[in-house]
Parts: structure tokens; C-alpha cells; sequence
């Protein structure tokens, strides 16, 4: 058997423990280190995970050494120095989403870890939840022919900011934190966009940025799919974080609807599934369904380490996620349709 790959992680905040939770299930993976630069921080999460290698500074860690790869959990504004400074370790590295707050930030981090030779995956894990892989495999199938319409929807009530104060802070709020996730997961199903139209309002007057933001965009596979998020959204029933889905196809459609309930309907008939995701014994609900997507994510990343392929979410592809969010804002800011590949 090969032995484990040591990992480090930087950044022992609010959504870290997740991860390190996570870590701990992927097998033939341990983290050996822990950095972060608040130092109670970093007593706290070192000692509930039981990490003695611990560094209040990541060019510390990174001259100690014996490491295979650096896990980056912190907030986006230090994603492009610390990303920089593990590539010239040549080190493999994951980065949170948001990967960047710009495109010349995220594109200069693609090429930090191409020229050092080193594999690079944004930490983008919405499209590694179950129901959503139960939404991909039906498409895979073929079962409702080929999609011409989508819908990828967030809308939600939910205190995030309870969790995470600095979201009320941004100038730019849920398309960058939320909807990102909502974008990659609409590429994920229908392919990538040639052109974005969005509108943004912002209802909760103690934020910001925007908390309500509905975009359309236009698939190259020709599909037109619309993509809505809203933090400002009361429902009978509290549905966060269950990002539901829509496809019709020529043969069929896919409902994705709140309770984790997939219908697939053809000529022949429609099924009902249930798609929860289980609840794994350090998760917690109504986060289970993320936390799922967290340890399916990691697993992947160290499948593709060993066997030397690029992970799905990797640097280069999270660009085009990326340029969805830019375009978003874009085409809020001037009410005109943007194509990402312009950007
Ligand atoms: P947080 O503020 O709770 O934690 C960030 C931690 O990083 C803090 O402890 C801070 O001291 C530390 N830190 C910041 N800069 C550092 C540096 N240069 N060196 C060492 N330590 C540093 O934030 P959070 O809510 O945990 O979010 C972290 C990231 O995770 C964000 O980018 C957020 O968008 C993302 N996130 C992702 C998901 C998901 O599902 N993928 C969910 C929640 C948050
Ligand atoms: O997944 C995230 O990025 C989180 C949340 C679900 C709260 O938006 O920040």
C-alpha cells in the first residue's frame, strides 16, 4: 500500500472544520499540519483534531516541509498570495471558492501552478452533491434526450451570516459567495456559456452587496438555462442549502424539488426518488447535504493526485465558473447580455 499523502491546511475558520472532518474519511489521506494566522483559532481546531504541527504563518509551514499537498481554507482576499507561495514549493494545492475576486488574480494562480509543474483544484463543491450527481447521471442516461431549458435555483431565508459575519460586509455578496456554486453547477449539467444577462437587488438593508440575483444564460449546446439565488426569501418551509433544479429535454423532464425528491417524467411515466443525502456521523443538518459534497470533493482530489489526472474543478476550468460571476455583475452593472469569454 502506498503511504498517506500529507496534507496541510491553512486557515482553521468557520467552514475548515468541515474539511478537516472530511479529511479524516478520505482514505490514505492525513493532515499533519495546521496554519492560521489567529492564533486561538488555530489552538482550537489543532487540538479538536488532534494536529501538533501547528504555524500562525504559511512560509513557515511551507520551509518545514514534508508535505504532498496544501489545503487553503481561507477567505478570497488571501487565496492569490497563498496559492503563489505553494507553487513555488512545488506543491499540489486546493483553493476555496471563491477563487478569486478577479479574473488577473485567478488567472495568474492557474499559471503560478502550471509553471511549477503542480496540480491545482478550486475547492468548488456544490456539483459534487448527491442529488446533484442524481440530476447528472439521469442526463447521462440520456433518459429525457437532450436538454433544451434549465433551471438551477437557490432561494433561501437562512442567517448566513450568523456563521459567516463577513458576507453582510462584501460590496459584492451572494453571486460571489452562493451563486458561484449555482453557475458551476448550471455548467456542470448543461455545458459551458456563450452569453449572460443578469439582474441583482439587494432587500436586506443591514448588508452590502446584493442578496437577490436572477440570471439567464445561453449555453453553447444551444439549452438556455436561468440561474436565481436569494438570501432574502421566506418560505413555508426552510429549504437551505438545497440548490433545486429543473431540466426539460426532448424526451422527458427532471425535477429536482425541496425534500431532496428527483422526478423523472417521459412518455412512459414519471418515477419519484428520494436523493437525501446521508447524514455522516460528524455532519450536521441543515449543512449535511454541503458537508456530503465536502468529503466527495476531497475524496476526488486525492484520486486524481494518485493517479496524476486534472480534477474536475481544477484552476483552469474554475476560470469559466469564474467569468460567470464577473459576467453577472457585468451585465448588472450595464443591463447588457456579456459573454464570458470576454473577460
Ligand atoms: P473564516 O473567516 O471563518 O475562516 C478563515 C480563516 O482563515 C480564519 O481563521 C483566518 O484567521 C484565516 N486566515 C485568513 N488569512 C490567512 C492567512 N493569510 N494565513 C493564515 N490564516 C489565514 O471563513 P470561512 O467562513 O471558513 O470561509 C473560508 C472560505 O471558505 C471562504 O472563501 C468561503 O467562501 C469558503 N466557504 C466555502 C463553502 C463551500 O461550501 N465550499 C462554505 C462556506 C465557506
Ligand atoms: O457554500 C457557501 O459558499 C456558503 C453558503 C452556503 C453560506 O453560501 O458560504
Amino acid at each position: 500500500m502506498s503511504p498517506p499523502l500529507r496534507g496541510a491546511l491553512v486557515g482553521c475558520g468557520f467552514f475548515a472544520v468541515n474539511q478537516l472532518h472530511a479529511w479524516r474519511d478520505v482514505p490514505g489521506v492525513e493532515i499533519v499540519a495546521l496554519c492560521d494566522r489567529d492564533i486561538a483559532r488555530l489552538a482550537l481546531v489543532g487540538d479538536q483534531f488532534g494536529i501538533g504541527r501547528r504555524y500562525i504563518d504559511a512560509d513557515a509551514l511551507l520551509a518545514d516541509g514534508g508535505l504532498d499537498f496544501v489545503d487553503i481554507a481561507t477567505t478570497v482576499a488571501s487565496h492569490r498570495p497563498l496559492v503563489e507561495r505553494v507553487a513555488r514549493h512545488r506543491l499540489p494545492v486546493i483553493c476555496q471558492k471563491p477563487f478569486a475576486a478577479t479574473m488577473d488574480d485567478a488567472r495568474a494562480m492557474v499559471a503560478a501552478c502550471a509553471d511549477a509543474g503542480v496540480p491545482l483544484m478550486v475547492h468548488e463543491n456544490f456539483r459534487w452533491q448527491s442529488p446533484i450527481q442524481a440530476v447528472r447521471a439521469v442526463l447521462d442516461r440520456g433518459e429525457i434526450g437532450t436538454p433544451f431549458w434549465g433551471r438551477v435555483s437557490f432561494r433561501s431565508g437562512y442567517d448566513v451570516f450568523a456563521g459567516q459575519p463577513y458576507l453582510a460586509e462584501g460590496s459584492r455578496f451572494i453571486i460571489e459567495d452562493l451563486g458561484i456554486h449555482s453557475l458551476d453547477v448550471a455548467r456542470y449539467l448543461f455545458g459551458d456559456v456563450s452569453g449572460l444577462t443578469a439582474r441583482t437587488r439587494r432587500v436586506n438593508p443591514a448588508i452590502r452587496g446584493e442578496d437577490v440575483a436572477t440570471m439567464l444564460l445561453d449555453h453553447a449546446s444551444g439549452a438556455t438555462s436561468v440561474v436565481d439565488c436569494s438570501y432574502a426569501t421566506t418560505l413555508g418551509e426552510e429549504p437551505f442549502p438545497q440548490t433545486l433544479v429543473e431540466v426539460d429535454g426532448t424526451l422527458g423532464t427532471i425535477r429536482l424539488s425541496a425534500g431532496y425528491r428527483l422526478t423523472v417524467a417521459t412518455a412512459t411515466g414519471a418515477t419519484e426518488t428520494d436523493v437525501a443525502p446521508p447524514l455522516l456521523p460528524w455532519a450536521a443538518r441543515p449543512w449535511h447535504n454541503i458537508q456530503e459534497s465536502v468529503l466527495a470533493i476531497q475524496r476526488h482530489w486525492s484520486e486524481c493526485l494518485r493517479a496524476g489526472r486534472e480534477p474536475q474543478t481544477s484552476g483552469r476550468d474554475n476560470l469559466k465558473t469564474l467569468a460567470l460571476v464577473e459576467a453577472a455583475y457585468a451585465s448588472a452593472a450595464s443591463l447588457q447580455r456579456i459573454d464570458p469569454d470576454t473577460l
